[in-house]
């Protein structure tokens, strides 16, 4: 799957063209892979949210905007990778892959080629993610909370809590 996932990132994101290309017209898209199948959906998706309307069924309380809190999972990301918020705020996770994550904290080491080879879960945050649904997390404490997806080698992310 390593291998998986390094081609579906650059292919994805190795070219300028390429999301263009991929956008105009799903009819031509013909994906032929798994990875080309959740490619597409996800764009789709990501293209849906960015296009759409806030159409925000939680309960919120109106104070912040609905993005400033969510965390999307696309192409094998978390999106955004960094996110800062404030003490006190609940951040969601949204699964709009079609694929299983996990959100767990903790410290973690990188290879040479992108993904992890250890990762060291500090038991704050060990969620697991499943395909069109979220899971939340209210951050008390200030602090900078380095978490990964403990399925996907390559797929982390980090939410900075300030005062
Ligand atoms: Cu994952």
């Amino acid at each position: 799957m390593k291998t998986v996932n390094l081609q579906y990132r650059s292919n994805l994101f190795g070219s300028p063209h390429r999301m263009h290309d991929v956008i105009p017209s799903t009819t031509a898209l013909r994906p032929r892979t798994k990875a080309g199948i959740l490619a597409a959906s996800a764009l789709t998706l990501a293209l849906a949210t960015a296009c759409g309307t806030s159409g925000s069924s939680g309960a919120g309380n109106g104070a912040t905007l609905d993005n400033a809190t969510t965390v999307r999972t696309s192409l094998l990301s978390f999106m955004p990778a960094t996110l800062t918020v404030k003490a006190g705020s609940t951040v969601t996770w949204t699964d709009t892959d079609s694929i299983a994550h996990t959100v767990t904290t903790g410290t973690f080491v990188v290879g040479s080629d992108g993904l992890r080879t250890s990762e060291n879960p500090d038991g704050v945050i060990n969620m697991p993610l499943s395909p069109g649904k979220n899971v939340t997390f209210t951050f008390t404490k200030p602090g900078k909370y380095v978490y990964y997806c403990s399925i996907h080698k390559g797929m982390s992310g980090e939410i900075v809590v300030t005062p």
